[in-house]
């Protein structure tokens, strides 16, 4: 972990609030309210550990991002240095090539701003019940033609250097999405199976099932498409089982996930199995709050949301993130 490291002048981490007007932001309790989603769609979410079909940007913004992942994918190895995590091809075969990085927020305006956008900060504020900060970006970009997959797995099977368990996933479409481009799967329902071992995000789709009992492989096979327009997003659970297929089709599939926990998270890296893979990451000392500047406090839903808190519906957290 960076832990001497000097700070960087051109590290975004350095501020803690939006840098680009990319978003307009509300200024008071009554302009949250357009982006506040109802009590059925987080009830659905509580009940299928999921929820699809919000939109987090406009056309434009995903062009902006866009030119800017251009740039990301071409980039220098002094920026590559602010990512805690950058592989031009996780699966190391040509023929089936997935760009994976964790850290863009750090590097560029637009990515930097994206975890400022009202629309994610506001629907994570009522899927995570409460106030929370940033963990980390990710993008996961498959190119026409050969784009590989990414396995079934859960994203809490490779965070337990983070607890308790109470983070949530928001996926980001940066092209329209669909099954012929290798869009997302949802395993309804998985997020209630407990917390399975890493079986790898690259290489075989399938080898989640080797840890499978007989029951959720039945489950497993009502797995449903995630297909959304571009600048359209979905949120799942830190136990929800998901991948994705190969890109074989015309277009690209381009995504950004914006990672959040509730604010509070621990570190919890003593005697974690997989250090290695944490090197570039930003420090986490044992039992300690995470609240430096590379994880943002987002949202003060609480603060923010003053008059209206009582009519915001929440989910049950502790049935959702505790109970598990
Ligand atoms: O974009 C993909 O295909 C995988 C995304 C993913 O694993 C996630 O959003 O947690
Ligand atoms: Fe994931």
């Amino acid at each position: 972990m960076n832990v001497l490291e000097p700070k960087l002048s051109f590290d975004l981490a350095n501020y803690s609030s939006p840098i680009a007007n990319l978003f307009e932001q509300p200024t008071n309790a009554k302009e949250w309210e357009q982006y506040m989603l109802s009590e059925e769609q987080v009830a659905f979410f509580q009940e299928n550990g999921f929820i699809s079909g919000i939109q987090i940007l406009t056309d434009e913004q995903v062009d902006v991002l866009n030119e800017e992942l251009e740039r990301l994918q071409a980039i220098d190895a002094r920026e590559k240095k602010l990512f805690y995590h950058y592989e031009s091809n996780e699966s190391e075969d040509p023929n089936k090539v997935l760009f994976h990085a964790i850290g863009a927020w750090r590097v560029t305006p637009g990515f930097h701003d994206l975890i400022w956008s009202p629309a994610y900060r506001m629907a994570a504020y009522q899927l995570l019940g409460q106030s929370f900060r940033l963990f980390h970006d990710q993008l996961f970009c498959k190119p026409a033609k050969h784009g590989g997959v990414v396995a079934w797995h859960q994203d809490y099977s490779y965070w337990t250097f983070t607890k308790p368990m109470h983070h949530l996933t928001c996926w980001i479409g940066l092209d329209d999405a669909t099954t012929e481009n290798g869009c997302l799967y949802y395993v309804p329902g998985s997020h209630n199976w407990g917390l399975l071992p890493i079986t790898g995000l690259t290489g075989d789709m399938e080898s989640v099932r080797t840890v499978l009992s007989e029951e959720q492989v039945t489950i497993f096979d009502k797995k449903v498409a995630n297909e959304l327009p571009k600048g359209y997003a979905s949120f799942h659970h830190p136990l929800m089982m998901h991948g994705s297929y190969a890109n074989y089709s015309e277009r690209p599939r381009r995504a950004v996930v914006l990672n959040a926990m509730a604010d509070g998270t621990l570190g919890n890296t003593e005697g974690y199995e997989r250090m290695d893979a944490l090197h570039s990451f930003p420090a986490m000392p044992q039992d300690q709050i995470l609240d430096s500047n590379f994880f943002p406090l987002l949202f003060d839903g609480d603060k923010e949301l003053e008059s209206m808190i009582n009519h915001v519906p929440k989910v049950n957290a502790k049935m959702l993130y505790e109970v598990r």
